[in-house]
């Protein structure tokens, strides 16, 4: 009975989702119908076989054309290629809801549209764009990213991948590793220096003699999602595949830009569906004669996961709108990453022990998630790594080296 009042006590919202002051004001219909298409699209297709994907760390491979049909590949890009066409905060929502499913899910999406088709349309040709971005959003092409080396991952800019001009080819020799989508991966966007020591993106396709994409095995975390290595072996690399557009290591650090915005929503994402599962399991789980939401420690939990959920929400939108009018920095996104990732990886932890016992099992999504977040609170730039450039952006001195 008490369990009953409880439950009907528990505010309904909106979407299934979270929010608490209303969020939904700011957004305009038309972000509410992308969230909503999301949410039905994950619902249907990843959470039903998630915990089974994730238990035997298979790569759902049809996912990625499912991807493609729902819009969930670079929605930010222009249509003209494929593309979306829409704002950054319809990307956010659309992160956030893939998210809500699982994190490797989102990186699947999340490098495709912000590591893969981003910077062939920032820095590409109209050539590289008519060529790989229609089937890159259309899940045709999967693509990954390469810039973490064995030696170099903080500090991408000592990288020792490398590729020589050889008059009608360049010639490109070197590793990657840690590459979400790689095994799968039809092209890689490969960052490595030229002869002078430049940073250059190039498209290697698979297939090219020399290039090989070893699947990295025993992760405990992302385990629907494929990792692995990037091999080059003197592979030849057709000219028309260097990226003209940018060179530096400012060319792969806008693209991330765009990638860690994207994971500032979809870690909302994965501490929505922590917190929901941890109140509703709050009600129904009796202890004590009394449903365990009824205790004053399981409150303070649920309390301050709802106000850490919201002060997220308000941060992302605010980052999203400041993108949007081409006014955010590299230390405003760095500071939305390192905050919700934090706040949905605690949450994560908290709501692991709301379920008790129960939280370690697959029959919660909540292990799944907080395991999911340890990989997300280290890619695309460490926790450590945020903090020292918003300390950076603070005193003027980088603290790097
Ligand atoms: P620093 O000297 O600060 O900068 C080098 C050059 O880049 C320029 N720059 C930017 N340009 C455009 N946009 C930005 N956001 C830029 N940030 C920097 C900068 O002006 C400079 O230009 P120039 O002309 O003077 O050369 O570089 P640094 O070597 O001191 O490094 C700074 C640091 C440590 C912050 C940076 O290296 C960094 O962010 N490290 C973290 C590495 C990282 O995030 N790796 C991610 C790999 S990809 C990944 O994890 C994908 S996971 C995907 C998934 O599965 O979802
Ligand atoms: P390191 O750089 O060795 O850092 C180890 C520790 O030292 C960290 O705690 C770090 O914060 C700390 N540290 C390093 N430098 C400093 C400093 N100056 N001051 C203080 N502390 C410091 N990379 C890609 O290029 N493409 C991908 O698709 C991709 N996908 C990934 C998927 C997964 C599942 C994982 C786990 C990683 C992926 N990465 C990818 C790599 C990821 O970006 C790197 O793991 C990350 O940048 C950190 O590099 P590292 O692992 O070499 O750690």
């Amino acid at each position: 009975m008490e369990s009953i009042e409880i439950r009907k006590s528990l505010k309904q919202d909106t979407f299934e989702g979270v929010d608490f002051l209303d969020l939904d004001d700011l957004l305009t219909d038309e972000h509410k119908l992308i969230r909503s298409s999301i949410r039905d699209f994950v619902k249907k297709e990843i959470s039903p076989y998630i915990e089974d994907w994730a238990q035997k760390a298979h790569f759902p491979s049809e996912i990625v054309k499912k991807f493609g049909d729902v819009g969930a590949f670079g929605p930010q890009i222009p249509e003209q290629y494929g593309g979306g066409g829409l704002d950054y905060i319809a990307y956010g929502l659309i992160m956030q809801e893939i998210e809500r499913g699982d994190s490797g899910m989102r990186s699947t999406a999340s490098v495709q549209g912000s590591l893969v088709m981003y910077p062939i349309y920032k820095f590409g040709s109209e050539e590289q764009r008519n060529k790989y971005l229609p089937k890159l959003a259309s899940g045709e092409m999967l693509g990954c990213f390469g810039l973490t080396e064995p030696d170099h991952g903080s500090n991408p800019s000592g990288m020792v991948t490398n590729f020589k001009d050889m008059g009608d080819h360049y010639l490109l020799n070197g590793a990657k590793m840690w590459i979400s989508n790689s095994p799968e991966a039809d092209i890689a966007v490969v960052w490595a220096k030229n002869e002078e020591g430049r940073i250059h993106g190039l498209i290697v396709e698979r297939g090219m003699e020399g290039f090989t994409t070893p699947e990295t095995h025993g992760k405990w975390s992302l385990r629907a999602s494929c990792t692995g290595e990037l091999v080059f072996d003197n592979v030849k690399v057709p000219k028309e595949n260097l990226l003209p557009g940018k060179s530096g290591l400012g060319a792969p650090l806008m693209c991330l830009d765009s990638a860690r915005f994207g994971i500032a929503w979809g870690a909302i994402g994965a501490a929505m569906d922590c917190y929901e599962s941890a109140r509703k399991y709050a009600a129904e789980r009796i202890q004590f004669g009394k449903p365990i939401a009824g205790f004053q420690l399981v409150q303070k939990k649920l309390s301050e996961m709802l106000t850490e959920i919201t002060k997220a929400q308000f941060l992302a939108w605010k980052v999203g709108k400041m993108m949007n009018e081409g006014k955010a920095k590299t230390v405003h996104i760095s500071m939305a990453k390192r905050n919700n990732v934090e706040m949905a990886l605690n949450i994560a932890r908290e709501a692991r022990q709301i379920h008790g016992g129960m939280g370690i099992t697959g029959e919660y999504p909540i292990m799944r998630h907080m395991m999911n977040l340890e990989s997300v609170i280290t890619y695309e730039g460490t926790h450590d790594i945020h903090l020292l450039i918003l300390g950076q952006e603070i005193t003027g001195i980088p603290a790097f080296v």
